[in-house]
């Protein structure tokens, strides 16, 4: 596994824990800002199927997850890249887990805006769990006229739990148990914003409950191209809750479990051998059940 090309200062760490957001340049090598934008494009021209689903093709946004199941490079991010030492620096887990990747594209003139939202109430975990955070990396410049991400700094503290809501308003995310969130633009000036300028290979490193969205690429000339790998620590217990993401895979887990398996394989502090060998041996698609199942849930919706 690559090391970091710096570790996290004492600053980054204590910013991360008071205000659940991180703006962080200089972790990952030239080399790997390149290969990863590479693999974007890559997945970008040739979605997955649950690209597919997700991505808006005429308002000209990209999604995909899980890419590291069938795609060698987002294999190669959760075990060699530095990724998996940052989170385990920042979340002070021995064991980090390897939860998902997501992409997110928005090239120029892309009208679609990423709404406010966290992330866990979108994920199928206990709703309370602390050890989680997403690392998420540009591959292009970005300021807020080309779709640059806006938090709300402490907001990972706030007691309520909300609807997730994802770029193309997915009723099947919507239909939770969970309160809707209050209307943050319309009362900008009572929270604390954080919307960093980047650079290509900066990272924004958040965790699970903080409270975040995206503005559409407005701009006709500048791309915005990024990835969030998501990493698990100690404390991550699986729930299965309807309106979470669906899951493809086997993972073999019920409420109450620790995350874990080959579907949240651990990476750190060393790779677990049968959880890793049937994707060692090549692409593992998702299974056919499972896409039938969310191939019906549309059919259903619509
Ligand atoms: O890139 C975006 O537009 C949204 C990213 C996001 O919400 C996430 O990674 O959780």
């Amino acid at each position: 596994m690559d090391q970091p090309l710096r570790e996290l200062t004492p600053e980054e760490i204590a910013g991360f824990d008071q205000d659940g957001v991180i703006h962080a340049r200089n972790l990952f090598s030239q080399d790997w800002i390149e290969r990863m934008t590479q693999a974007v494009d890559r997945v970008v021209a040739s979605p997955t199927f649950l690209g597919n689903v997700v991505s808006m093709k005429e308002q000209r946004f990209s999604g995909d997850l899980f890419l590291w199941k069938v795609d060698d490079d987002f294999l190669a991010w959760v075990y060699d890249s530095p990724a998996a030492l940052i989170a385990q620096q920042l979340l002070r887990s021995e064991k980090i887990r390897h939860f998902y990747d997501q992409l997110f594209v928005k090239p120029a003139n892309c009208p679609v805006p990423t709404p406010w939202h966290h992330d866990v109430t979108f994920w199928p975990v206990d709703v309370n769990c602390r050890a989680l955070c997403s690392i998420w990396i540009t591959f292009d410049p970005v300021d807020p006229g080309n779709g640059g991400l806006e938090f709300i700094k402490g907001s990972h503290r706030w007691p309520g739990r909300y609807k997730a809501v994802t770029p193309n308003y997915d009723p099947y995310m919507l239909d939770s148990d969970f309160e809707d969130l209050p209307d943050i633009d319309a009362r900008r000036d009572d929270y604390d914003l954080f919307s960093p300028s980047l650079e290509a290979g900066d990272c924004l490193i958040f965790n699970a409950q903080v409270v975040h969205g995206g503005a559409a690429n407005k701009s006709s000339d500048k791309p915005r191209r990024a990835f969030s790998s998501r990493w698990a620590g100690d404390d991550v217990v699986f729930e299965d809750r309807h309106a979470t993401m669906p899951l493809l895979w086997n993972h073999g887990l019920k409420t109450g479990d620790p995350i874990g398996g080959t579907l949240f394989p651990q990476v750190l502090p060393r790779s677990i051998q049968a959880e890793g060998s049937r994707r060692a041996q090549g692409a593992e698609p998702p299974e056919p059940a499972f896409v039938k199942r969310v191939l019906e849930d549309i059919a259903a919706r619509q």
